[in-house]
Order: structure tokens, then sequence, then C-alpha cells
């Protein structure tokens, strides 16, 4: 018990001191790559079915009569033990640690799968190996202490109908986690910790071709788990700097009010996300909505990330140009896009 203890602590504070390196969170790489390590779940029946499997293929060299009844039962016991043990143990490792996840990723972990949920899911998978390994322990200790063959196959059948059935008990845990696993592998490439720029407005004032005018490959179009329409990621580098552009169709682009609760949840783990927000304006209307509008989508936003700069820009000037004095682009011509990219950094820098 107290090594358990001891190892236990060891893994929290290497973890810990992992968490605290550079007085951050593990990588974004690091979490991408884990992520993709989380084996395929299998199903209760299917683990059952290959436990059991590895106790028949079991082979035992006995020398000699003696206790060679006991002795294959108890490796066939310790095969399906070892079995489940191994499998569960794996995917209970494999996920992610939603202590230290970088809070952005917490936020949309938690909206699209839900941490409590997934918690209570590992946790059961922990008791179910534990109460299996117990059950094996104990059979073995029976098996290993009889001389009585029929007594010693009913210790072996009964440990494996036990196992079975706390195997069920935790199907639908296994099904979640498989579901959670699945959404865990589609998690954008969006790195928190890059300084962000988050491009917002309404529906067809030139977001997406800002980004692709600002970035300096094509946009990646990642999905993103609350909304169908994918969120788009640009990059570009300065001074030895990536940055990285980013526009979230559907979720900066109406009023806040009009939002289900996902979106909402959505839009909240952006806040972890930008460290600038880049608002688009289209003084000609030709977008479909009317300043007014527009300006109320941006009023919205400037509420909900009050933490976070907002930088106006006007786009189209090649139509319209206003007499105000918000930055004017064109994202079309391309005129005083290199000129916002500097603007954006410098702001950038001063934090
Ligand atoms: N005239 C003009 N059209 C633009 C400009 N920027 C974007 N557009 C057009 O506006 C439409 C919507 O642009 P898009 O980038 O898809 O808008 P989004 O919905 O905000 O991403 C497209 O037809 C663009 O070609 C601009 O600076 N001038
Ligand atoms: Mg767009």
């Amino acid at each position: 018990m107290d090594n358990i203890i001891y190892n236990d602590f060891s893994v929290l504070w290497v973890g810990y001191i992992f968490a605290n390196y550079r007085n951050s969170y593990p990588s974004q790489q690091y979490i991408l790559d884990n992520m993709y390590k989380i084996p395929s779940i299998l199903t209760a029946d299917e683990i059952i079915d290959k436990a059991f499997k590895k106790a028949k293929k079991v082979q035992v060299v006995v020398k000699g009569k003696s206790k060679k009844d006991n002795k294959i039962a108890i490796a066939k016991v310790k095969a399906v033990k070892n079995t489940i043990s191994s499998s569960l143990n794996r995917y209970v490792k494999s996920f992610p640690s939603f202590d230290t996840i970088p809070p952005f990723y917490y936020e949309l972990f938690d909206a699209s799968i839900g941490v409590d949920a997934l918690r209570k899911s590992l946790g059961a998978l922990d008791w179910c190996r534990k109460t299996i390994e117990n059950i094996a322990d104990e059979t073995v200790a029976k098996i290993r202490r009889s001389d009585n063959r029929e007594y010693i196959k009913a210790q072996r059948t009964c440990f494996f109908g036990r196992s079975s059935s706390v195997i069920k008990q935790i199907s639908k845990d296994l099904d979640f986690l498989n579901r959670a696993r699945r959404k865990l592998l589609s998690v954008p490439e969006i790195y928190p910790e890059k300084p962000t720029i988050v491009i917002a407005g309404a529906p067809n004032v030139g977001k997406s071709l800002l980004v692709t005018q600002i970035s300096s490959a094509k946009p990646k179009i990642a999905s993103y788990p609350f909304t169908t329409k994918g969120i788009s990621v640009g990059h570009f580098e300065s001074e030895g700097i990536i940055y990285q552009v980013i526009d979230t169709p559907g979720l900066l682009d109406r009023e806040m009010e009009k939002r289900n609760e996902m979106e909402q949840k959505a839009i909240l783990a952006l806040r972890h996300l930008a460290n600038i927000i880049v608002f688009v304006i289209d003084p000609s209307e030709y977008c479909g909505y009317t300043m007014d509008s527009q300006l109320r989508i941006l009023s919205d936003i400037k509420t909900r990330f009050r933490e976070i700069s907002v930088i106006e820009v006007e786009n189209k000037v090649d139509i319209v140009k206003l007499d105000t004095s918000r930055f004017k682009i064109s994202a079309l011509r391309g005129d005083g896009v290199m000129e916002l990219k500097d603007i954006v950094v410098s702001n950038l820098k001063g934090m």
C-alpha cells in the first residue's frame, strides 16, 4: 500500500514539474501527439472474448504430475486477469490529464465530451481493473491450496463468470470512452501557446479572404466540435515568431443572444485562445448586414471578451470609404493588409 501511494505521488510530481517547466502547460505538440496515441477501445464483450481466448491458448509446461491441475488453472486465471488489466490500464493512461491541459482544450473537451463524465468513466475502468485483480488473487490463493480437481475447476469457472459480469458493468463507460476518443482525435490543430489573432465580424464581410491574405500558406480548415463549419487556421511569421490567424465561421458573426449553450461554450473557449481580435466591418453593406447590426455584434464581442483588445477594421475600401478613424483595408485588392499585420504584431508584442 505504501508503495502505491509513493508511486502515485511520484507520478504527480513528474506531472507537476513537467507542467511548470518554463511556467507553461505541456506543449501543444505533446498533447496532440499523445491524443493520437489513444488506442481504440474494445467493447465489454470484446474484452471478455480477448481475455478468454488468451486463457484458452495458455501453455503450461508442468514437470511431473504434482499440482498439475492447480498450475494450469492458475495460469489461465492469470492470463484472463493480465489481459483485462493491461487493456484497461492502457485505456486509462492514454487519455490526456485534464489537470494539465491548456484551458482552451479543457473547455473544448468539456463542451464536446464533458470532463466530469470522462473522469467518472475512467474511474469506473480503474475500479473494474482493481476488482478483477482482487478476485483473481483470491481465486489463485484458493486454487493453490486445493487438491480437489472439481473444486479447482469450479473456482476457475467462477472467476471467469465474475470477471465477465464485472466488465459488463462498465460496458457503458467503455462505449462512452470510445466516443470520447473519436472526438479527441478530431481535435483541431490549434496551438494555444502561439500568439493568436481571431478574426470576427458578420458573414460575408471578408474574414476568410483576410485570413488568406495574411497567411503565408493556404489556411487549413480544422474541425471544431461545436460548429458544422470548420474553423480556418492560417499562420505567418514575423521576426522569427509564428503567429496564428483563426477565422471562426458561425461563432463570432452573430449576436450572442441567439446562441445555444454549445455555441456559448465554444465562444467562451476562444477567450483562452485569442490574444487579439480583429473585427472586420463591411461599410458597403454588400455583405447583407447593416452597419447597425454589424456594430451590435462588435459591441457583443467587446462585452464577452473584455480582457482582449479588439482592432476594428473597415474592409472593402475599394467600394466604400467612410470618414472614420478605423483602419481601412481591401482584402480583395490587398490594400492595407500588410500594414494591418504590422499593427497586429506590434500590439501583440506590447502585451
Ligand atoms: N469588393 C470587395 N469584395 C470583397 C473584399 N473582401 C471580401 N470581398 C468579397 O466578399 C465576399 C465574402 O468574402 P468572405 O471572405 O467569404 O467573407 P466571410 O464570410 O466574412 O469569410 C466574397 O465574395 C469576397 O470576394 C474587398 O475588400 N472588396
Ligand atoms: Mg468565411
